[in-house]
């Protein structure tokens, strides 16, 4: 099968369905190339400074990764709080929560010559499973075009669904999403994936960002990652995202010393 795509007009009550029923989709063509040149111009050096820090067996030996990504690229955010992928988000995530904030933001350049990453489910660090529970979403953005030669994304449809959490295995239908720049690939938590092996002699850049619940702890450290003066200059939409909100009034909640919301300059909405 395809992963089912769509222009960035579609509805989104179609993507949701898409993406409840085979656990990812295409969006093609969602932003402009400049936004995209703008993010790669920026990211350019901390790939190649910081890019090798994160290598392990997992995110692979020719692959560069950054996590703090809105403190590297403000243009970054264009793409973090871009207004289809929240309301997809809204659809997805808000069925179970108030209010939802990014987990990770990680770019990543697969290399040639790197191999197949091991498919996984992302929502695996939260250690419950409550079916029919998305607990994150992910979008994955082209910053190059992602072609089966160059490592496009590999995806499990249908394995959201699955009852029993378990490993792939001989059998399962793997499909590929290859996508042009500027396009994103949207999957739940729940769905198996992995980065493809890059057999080209070309690199493919993405930015992968995802979602959790507002009342899952975080899988990157926000508060610690992105220094404060640097939240203070995004807009209130991607500081709640970065962290800085309550879930609604129960949780998180800080009684600012200094007044009213969460940081000098910021009234919660
Ligand atoms: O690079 C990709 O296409 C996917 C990466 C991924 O799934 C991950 O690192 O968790």
């Amino acid at each position: 099968m395809e992963l089912q795509r769509f222009s960035k007009n579609a509805a989104v009550d179609d993507i949701v369905n898409a993406l409840r029923r085979d656990g990812a989709a295409v969006i093609e063509n969602l932003v402009g190339e400049a936004i995209v040149d703008d993010l790669k111009s920026d990211l350019r050096e901390p790939f190649d400074t910081l890019g090798r820090e994160t290598e392990n067996d997992f995110n692979g030996y020719r692959t560069l990764r950054i996590n703090s990504v809105l403190e590297l690229s403000r243009t970054s955010a264009e793409l973090i709080g871009h207004a289809k992928a929240k309301a997809v988000m809204d659809e997805i995530l808000l069925e179970y929560c108030k209010s939802y904030r990014i987990g990770s933001c990680t770019a990543i350049e697969i290399h040639p010559g790197e191999k197949d990453q091991v498919l996984h489910r992302d929502d695996s660090i939260y250690p419950v499973r409550m079916p029919g529970l998305e607990m994150q979403m992910s979008v994955m953005w082209a910053l190059d075009d992602f072609t089966i030669e160059n490592g496009a994304t590999r995806v499990v449809p249908g394995s959201h669904r699955w009852i029993e959490p378990r490993d792939v295995r001989e059998g399962d239908e793997i499909v590929q999403a290859p996508m042009s720049k500027g396009s994103a690939l949207f999957y739940l938590g729940s769905t198996q994936h992995g980065g493809g092996g890059n057999n080209s002699d070309e690199t493919r850049a993405g930015l992968v960002n995802t979602y959790a619940l507002g009342w899952l702890r975080q899988e990157v450290n926000q508060y610690l990652s992105i220094p404060q003066e640097v939240v203070l200059s995004y807009p209130r939409h991607i500081q709640e995202l970065i962290g800085y909100a309550g879930h609604g009034d129960d949780l998180g909640w800080y009684p600012n010393p200094e007044g009213e919301g969460w940081l000098p300059g910021y009234t919660e909405s």
